[in-house]
């Protein structure tokens, strides 16, 4: 049982400063203190090196925001996890803005034909250069993974697509955009949206989550954007968006995780400490990965 803690200081993939100092928060909230009392073996590999930009450079073609900065940091990426992998250890990574899942899924998909993927999400990050209403990357990684967007971020690994759209499962969408509605009608990716976890309960969210992806995939990767959470819970984040998921609510997903076995990588994103009130939002990730990893309250 060995897991590598991952960095990633990410915030090119929007505009809000203080992001790139997730990594920094998370640790300082203990994590590999939290995953060594569970007994694993932790290796902190440090963070990848992202460029330090002062201002946002916008693609003069598709209006992408930092196009190649965000590329060559998720480059890095993909090949770090890639070989965290092959070393047999659990690859648990840090952000960062959520435009590194790019990186992360480029190198885990590398060791997986049939990847699954659990994207715990305020938002649906399928937006293209098209479609984006923003520009930013972080709202497009879901899209690149499945071989949708710019070719300097789809072939990222050297290889596309790394996902299949009946591989994903979306849970806390609430803040969707109207070109991400349609991919997901089009591509027939199930979705729990807010209302059905009020209406049959995260209970049911993730026993139907994990028969789901049980059936048809080999590996699962989860991407837990922390905007995902409720902002009350989770504040330090860059876009909130109220009406989300309670903390305790996302303590029993990554319990029930924990229990299916079915998780092989991670990745915890968008923690914001400037945003944040005294570390809450590192401090709930750190509690969510214990959960995750095996913690028991009896
Ligand atoms: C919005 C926000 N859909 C965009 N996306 C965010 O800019 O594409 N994703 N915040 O996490
Ligand atoms: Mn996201
Ligand atoms: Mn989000
Ligand atoms: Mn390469």
């Amino acid at each position: 049982k060995s897991v590598s803690i991952i960095g990633v200081p990410m915030d090119l993939g929007q505009t809000r400063r203080g992001v790139d100092m997730g990594p920094s928060a998370i640790r300082y909230a203990g994590v590999k203190e939290c995953l060594v009392k569970l007994g694993y073996s932790v290796y902190d590999e440090g963070n990848i090196k992202v460029e330090i930009q002062e201002r946002t450079i916008l693609d003069q073609k598709t209006s992408l925001k930092n196009l190649t900065a965000v590329a060559e940091g998720n480059e890095r990426l993909a090949h770090k996890v890639e070989e965290v992998i092959s070393q047999r250890r659990f690859p648990l990574v840090l952000g960062g803005d959520h435009s590194i899942a790019i990186g992360t899924l480029a190198g885990v998909a590398k060791h997986s034909q049939n990847l699954g993927v659990i994207w715990y999400d305020a938002h649906g990050d399928l937006n293209t250069a098209e479609t984006s209403p923003s520009g930013n990357i972080h709202g497009m990684p879901l899209a690149v993974s499945l071989g949708i967007g710019h070719p300097a971020l789809t072939n990222i690994g050297g290889y596309a697509p790394k996902i299949k759209p009946e591989n994903i499962v979306i849970i806390g969408a609430r803040d969707l955009d109207t070109g991400e509605r349609k991919l997901i009608k089009e591509k027939g990716i199930k979705v729990y949206t807010m209302h059905e976890i009020d209406r049959i309960g995260m209970t049911n969210v993730m026993k139907e989550t994990i028969d789901y992806l049980k059936e048809r995939t080999e590996h699962v990767h989860l991407s837990l954007d922390m905007d995902g959470l409720d902002p009350t819970e989770a504040p330090g984040v860059g876009t909130p968006v109220a009406g989300g998921i309670s903390y305790r609510e996302s303590h029993l997903a990554m319990e029930m995780l924990e229990e299916s076995k079915l998780i092989t990588s991670a990745e915890f994103v968008e923690v914001n400490p400037i945003l944040d009130e005294k570390n809450k939002t590192g401090a709930a990730a750190v509690a969510l990965i214990s959960s995750l990893f095996g913690e028991k309250l009896l």
